[in-house]
């Protein structure tokens, strides 16, 4: 494994302040090769497990709109290397203040190029599609597999939004993107503000999941390709009765309230004291 370096004293702080960090390169270009040779199979449906994903949208073919696929990692294991990656779970983990951290699920992106406000990513919090997790400290590390900027609608974040209570405001297919600022001003009434994530390829952005963040449109002559790992602190159970009870990760098994989530569904990423966590730790980079 290449060598990589912890998130420091400060830049947790910054997390813990922002609800986001941003980290260096991860990734070396010649494996970003390889993944955007996977993340281009994924898209058209060439599963080289055989295994469709949890879910997808639009189906394979059309890339006119944002195509979303969710538990990529499940259809090609270059996938499941990447979004099991034990550093991204070790990043995540000191982020979060948590001593392991397992998979929610992955969320593989493609923005088509010019794609127009159908490319936008509304303003969300992912907890507000998370309420079955009884936990405060889940979290996305979003993975560039190109470089991400303005013009082609990187990911931007509400600095410190975080700390603004859930807000019945989860819209991750809005398109007016605009009306959702004012009525976001409205009930909370914070200025709202955004920092772009921009980010090279083979950097990875960590948010909370209170976080307000979303996208604009790709204005590029190039699609935005990117994979999100979605992540749990080792030992989340599961809430009943909540409005997210119809999640697609409560679709893999039928819990009961108080049930933890694990299992080989919700595999560990990283778990302090264990360095082969999971079988792909052991592979060498
Ligand atoms: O890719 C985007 O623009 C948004 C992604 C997102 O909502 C997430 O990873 O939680």
């Amino acid at each position: 494994m290449t060598a990589f370096d912890l998130p420091t004293p400060g830049d947790i702080a910054f997390y813990k302040e922002n609800g986001y960090w941003l980290s260096p390169k991860l990734f070396s270009d010649e494996k970003l090769g390889e993944f955007r040779e996977h993340h281009r199979k994924v898209v058209a449906g060439e599963y080289e497990t055989k295994r469709p994903p949890l879910s997808r949208d639009p189906q394979p073919g059309d890339t006119s709109k944002l195509v979303q696929v969710n538990n990529a990692y499940w259809t090609d294991a270059t996938m499941a290397r990447l979004v099991l990656d034990v550093r991204i779970g070790k990043i995540a983990a000191r982020l979060a203040g948590v001593k392991g951290v397992r998979l929610w699920h992955d969320q593989l992106l493609f923005k088509p190029p010019q794609s127009g406000v159908a490319g936008n990513i509304g303003w969300h919090q992912d907890q507000g599609y998370w309420q079955c997790l009884d936990c405060t400290e889940a979290l996305t590390a979003w993975v560039a597999l190109a470089d991400v900027d303005e013009k082609n609608g990187c990911m931007e974040f509400v600095p410190g939004s975080h700390k603004w209570g859930l807000l019945d405001e989860n819209h991750f297919y809005q398109q007016d993107i605009e009306a959702q600022i004012k009525r976001i001003e409205e009930k909370t009434g914070h200025a709202f503000r955004t920092v772009p994530a921009v980010l090279p390829a083979g950097c990875v952005s960590f948010h909370h999941n209170l976080t307000i963040h979303g996208s604009r449109a790709n204005a590029s002559n190039r699609p935005r390709i990117s994979i999100a790992i979605h992540m749990i602190p080792d030992g989340a159970r599961y809430r009943a009765g909540s409005s997210s009870e119809d999640h697609t990760s409560n679709t893999l098994r039928q819990p009961r309230n108080g049930d933890f989530y694990a299992g080989p569904y919700f595999p560990v990423i990283y778990r302090e004291g264990e360095p082969c966590a999971n079988v792909w730790m052991a592979v060498d980079r």
